[in-house]
């Protein structure tokens, strides 16, 4: 585990905080202070952005190729860290340790050395007509990031902004800052100039909104909370800058009847338990039809009990806690909102797993008879809980699925791939695994509806960090 350093990354160098304030890092699997970091302020803030905006011109001046040789060292550096980074990222946020080096620490490898590659092919200048369209970097960013895939999160706004040119201040989440230390360090070393990258770690309201608040700040990239995503939209939009929100979500898994129901299932239930049910595009709602339900909940059962929790560092443990003890609260609440309102527990339930009351643990739970109505299939829980909801026809699942304000991801399962595709293409989200997919790193992804505003990853997501202007000849 990187150890936490008492200082924040401001133009190229460790510098201390203004103020003294500090934030305790715990970790949950046991609840104990594994460090601290400064709790930045707003003045701390304002001298990122300034550093930032210095070297913006030269930043964005850099040949593309240049860039793409810092990214490519980032993401050596990245791979050349990854013991480091799965075992910081299971220390703060407790994700097992098998998931924490398969996907925390893995993905983000693939997502710069993707930025690292685009910049070889790809042209800032467009010919459109009699007109020059160049393609020029927005400017200063101010990331905020949260803390359910620590690494990921960061990576999936930094590479695109350094690839674009921009320059960037982080304000990562208070719960994982260890993990933005390390991303620092590798930054460092990848040689990305000083001033190109800064980090401000803090709290939410304070460092947070400062940075989504600061004029010379042009584009504010948040992820998290919707509640949180409002204001911070709202901040950007006041002040007419560019405002990009991946929010939270509700996705369907819409289990056709022709499926491997066994398989849909088990992936299912999958996709929902790994990081704790701690990921915005998680699929929380199985939709299967009335005739097969009975035998999916029973098999989903069986998958669920395969989900041993236990301390993350332990190989045997599938799942850790969840990152704290108001977001373990926060999940029980909604297990005991959920029975309050009619739904069958048919797996764990809202008291803590035997021989885990120390740790923010929460036992694997599935639901049964789950209607749309009730606040679990409308509510994102953000939790290892899932929901299995019954449709009668086809079209009865597509409304089920497009029933939410929420769109940023969703499943569909069939034998003919081409009836999952057809069914994919009316669902109202950003992204949908056909028969459980697999992870591309170039697919754009965000959310329709309530899930945001903006792409990130691939070309798309480059471009949110683009602005245009034509030269007409
Ligand atoms: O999020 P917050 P929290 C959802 C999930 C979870 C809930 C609460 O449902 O249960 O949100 O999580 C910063 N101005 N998601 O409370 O507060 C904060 O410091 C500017 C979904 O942890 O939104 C952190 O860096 N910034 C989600 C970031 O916002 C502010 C991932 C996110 O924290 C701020 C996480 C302010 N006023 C939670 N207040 C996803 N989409 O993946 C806080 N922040």
């Amino acid at each position: 585990m990187t150890k936490a350093r008492d200082a924040l990354y401001i133009d190229g160098a460790w510098r201390p905080s203004g103020s003294s304030d500090v934030i305790e890092v715990v970790n949950p699997a046991d609840e104990q202070v594994i460090g601290t970091v400064p709790a930045g302020t707003a003045d701390d803030v304002d001298a990122a952005v300034r550093a930032a905006r210095a070297v913006l011109p030269g930043w964005a001046a850099t040949p593309p190729a240049e860039r793409a040789a810092r990214l490519a060292a980032l993401r050596d550096g990245l791979a050349a860290r990854r013991d480091e980074i799965a075992d910081t990222i299971t220390a703060e946020l407790g994700a097992p340790l098998g998931v924490s080096r398969k996907v925390h620490a893995a993905v983000p490898v693939a997502v710069a050395g993707s930025y690292a590659d685009m910049l070889e092919t790809f042209s800032f200048e467009e010919k459109v007509g009699n007109s020059t369209v160049l393609l020029e970097p927005v400017g200063v960013v101010g990331a905020i990031t949260p803390w359910n895939y620590p690494l990921h999160q960061i990576v999936a706004k930094a590479a695109p902004a350094l690839a674009a040119g921009c320059t960037v201040v982080l304000k990562p989440a208070e719960d994982t800052p260890l993990t933005a230390q390390l991303f620092t360090e590798v930054v460092h070393e990848a040689g990305i100039p000083a001033g190109v990258f800064n980090l401000v770690t803090g709290l939410g309201p304070v460092a947070g909104q400062a940075l989504a608040e600061h004029d010379g700040v042009d584009l504010v990239s948040f992820t998290g909370s919707t509640a949180v995503g409002r204001l911070v939209g709202a901040t950007a939009g006041r002040a007419v800058k560019r405002v990009a929100l991946e929010l939270g979500g509700k996705s369907a898994n819409v289990i056709l009847p022709d499926a491997d129901l066994a398989l849909a299932v088990k992936v299912g239930v999958g996709n929902v338990f790994t990081n704790s049910g701690q990921t915005c595009s998680a699929w929380t709602r199985v939709l299967v039809r009335d005739d097969q339900y009975d035998e999916a909940v029973e098999l989903a059962v069986k998958a669920a009990a395969r989900y041993t929790v236990g301390d993350p560092r332990d190989e045997a443990s599938r799942l850790g806690p969840v990152v704290n003890a108001k977001q373990r609260d926060r999940v029980r609440g909604y297990i005991e909102q959920g029975v309050a309102e009619g739904a069958r527990i048919v797996a764990g339930g809202p008291e803590a797993p035997e021989g885990l009351e120390r740790g923010y643990y929460v036992r694997p739970t599935v639901f049964a008879d789950v209607t749309e109505d009730m606040t679990i299939a409308r509510e994102e829980i953000f939790g290892p809980v899932i929901s299995f909801i019954r449709y009668r026809d086809e079209e009865d699942a597509l409304r089920i699925a497009n029933n939410t304000v929420y769109g940023l991801a969703g499943a569909v399962w069939s034998a003919d791939p081409a009836r999952a595709e057809a069914f994919a293409r009316r669902m109202e989200t950003g992204q949908v695994d056909i028969n459980g997919g697999r992870f591309n790193p170039l697919a754009p992804f965000g959310g329709y509806k309530q899930s945001g505003v903006g792409r990130e990853l691939g070309s798309h997501g480059l471009a949110e960090y683009l602005q245009t202007k034509s030269l007409q000849f």
